[in-house]
């Protein structure tokens, strides 16, 4: 009973949408749920960039029981937490992408100081029995930063990216700092058991921690519960969206373009992390290697643009608009463009449809934390004609998607032999193989996740006989 009393508070880069099922994701759908059964608070950056920055007057909004309360940045905290940090060091790190991380002290300096000064204005706002629960890779010094202005209840991290090894990890000059802020949290959840391993080894290896059991471990006089949460997506919702008017109209109209031909697509924020060039280039070897497809398939990538600001992101940018030009060069005829790659962004109920009109859907990332659009594309399929996942071996969907094609992203070769596995597929395979995914998707819900985080951050015993005799 005491446990149902208690308040939920959410901090995130970004806070919402509360209500507007249409735009929200898979995080905002199973935070908003769990924030109105509770009542509660969101709180984080309001989007806007002000000369006051973090120092803004904030910006609350009550709906539901739930306060969404947020402050502004500056353009110097933009630069150097957002795209220098967050988004130049830790992005490509935790994506096992060393050679793409910059590492410089400036930016080091002000990701820690935003931390602090979130830190700061959120503390007033607490009260000694709230659940705190802090999400992502922009936030890792946040909960210690509280600590330090003395909150002593429950706080919760969750980490929504990889957690690459402990021998990437430790190129970050910070790394040791990081972990053991990350120390201060009571429950440190990840995606997958990869991710919860590679986080217990650095704190075994680098901080000379221990493994009490399963779950726990300590470094020093700190026992953190390190677990995995795999995040899942309203799975009732979203096929309701699949059926809407809206997804309806989308896929008439793609399946009228196609005529014949099967659809293939794809659907990634454009990022380096989601493996698209060696997904071009693997549509390309089908093509070679396997001619008969000529004319017969078309391969729709939906790419929306993300941190345009960077230049990793430009460079791609270019890559694959090149890749993809060069791929139609050498195969279109005069009434079959084999590829095609659209930036924009599409409705929740529209890219629903986009993926019912699907025969095969690629997601092949080089690293992903979940990735909820394997999870998305098979909840909006349907009996009479489900499509086919092909689904990368380092995406965290993997270990519950294990009924999807699994290719290595990086082998053009297994992709090529993965999409025409795909294309020829019988019926009763594909149905077979959705059937046990679906089950998979709509266990492992979005509401799931959010329970199952905020039971094991409410049972959290902070005083264990392990702890009192260290
Ligand atoms: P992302 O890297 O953004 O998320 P993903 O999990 O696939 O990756 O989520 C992308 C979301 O954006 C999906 O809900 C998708 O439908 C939506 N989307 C993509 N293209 C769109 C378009 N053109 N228009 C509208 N919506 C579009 C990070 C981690 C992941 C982790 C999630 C959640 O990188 O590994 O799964 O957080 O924890």
């Amino acid at each position: 009973m005491a446990d149902r009393q208690r308040r939920l508070v959410v901090v995130s880069n970004r806070v919402g949408p509360l209500n507007d099922e249409g735009k929200a994701g898979g995080l905002a759908v199973g935070l908003s749920d769990a924030l109105k059964r509770r009542g509660g608070l969101w709180f984080g950056w309001s989007g806007d960039i002000s000369e006051e920055g973090t120092f803004s007057a904030e910006h609350t909004e009550v709906q539901d029981d739930v306060a969404m309360t947020t402050i502004d940045m500056n353009q110097e905290d933009i630069d150097g937490f957002y795209y220098g940090y967050a988004n130049r060091s830790l992005w490509p790190l935790l994506h096992y992408r060393l050679d793409l991380a910059h590492f410089d002290r400036q930016s080091d300096r002000v990701y820690r100081s935003v931390n602090q000064r979130f830190a700061a204005r959120l503390a007033p706002l607490l009260a000694e029995d709230d659940l705190v629960w802090v999400h992502d890779y922009h936030f890792f010094y946040l909960g210690s930063e509280l600590r330090q202005c003395g909150f002593k209840g429950r706080l919760g991290f969750f980490l929504h990216i990889p957690f690459c090894p402990p021998e990437i990890f430790t190129a970050l000059p910070a790394s040791h700092d990081i972990v053991r802020a990350m120390l201060a949290y009571d429950v440190v959840g990840f995606q997958t058991e990869t991710d919860r391993r590679n986080f217990v080894a650095f704190c075994i290896r680098e901080l000379g921690g221990e493994k009490l059991d399963g779950r726990r471990v300590r470094v020093g006089d700190r026992t953190v519960m390190a677990q995995t949460f795999p995040i899942g997506i309203d799975a009732h919702g979203y096929s309701r969206f699949a059926t809407s008017p809206e997804a309806g109209e989308h896929e008439e109209m793609l399946r009228d373009l196609a005529g014949d031909r099967l659809q293939i697509v794809g659907v990634d924020r454009m990022d380096y992390s989601k493996g698209l060039v060696e997904r071009f280039r693997g549509f390309e070897r089908l093509l070679e290697d396997y001619p008969e497809n000529r004319g017969k398939v078309q391969f729709l990538q939906v790419a929306p643009l993300s941190r345009s600001e960077l230049g990793a992101y430009v460079d791609l940018r270019r890559e694959l608009e090149e890749l993809a030009g060069h791929i139609n060069g050498r195969f279109a005829t005069l009434d079959w463009t084999p590829i095609q790659i659209m930036t924009r962004g599409f409705t929740r109920r529209a890219l629903a449809g986009i993926y019912r009109a699907a025969r095969v859907c690629l997601v092949t990332p080089l690293r992903d934390g979940m990735n909820l659009v394997a999870k998305e594309f098979v909840a909006a399929q349907d009996a009479s004609d489900p499509g086919v996942l092909v689904l990368s071996r380092f995406a965290g969907a993997r270990a519950e998607l294990s009924d999807a094609l699994i290719v290595n992203p990086y082998s053009t070769d297994d992709i090529a032999r993965a999409l025409q596995r795909a294309l020829t597929m019988s019926f009763d395979e594909r149905s077979h193989r959705w059937e046990r995914m679906r089950e998979a998707v709509f266990a492992g819900t979005a509401a799931h996740w959010c329970d199952e985080f905020l039971a094991s951050l409410e049972s959290f015993d902070p005083v264990t006989p392990e702890t009192d005799a260290a």
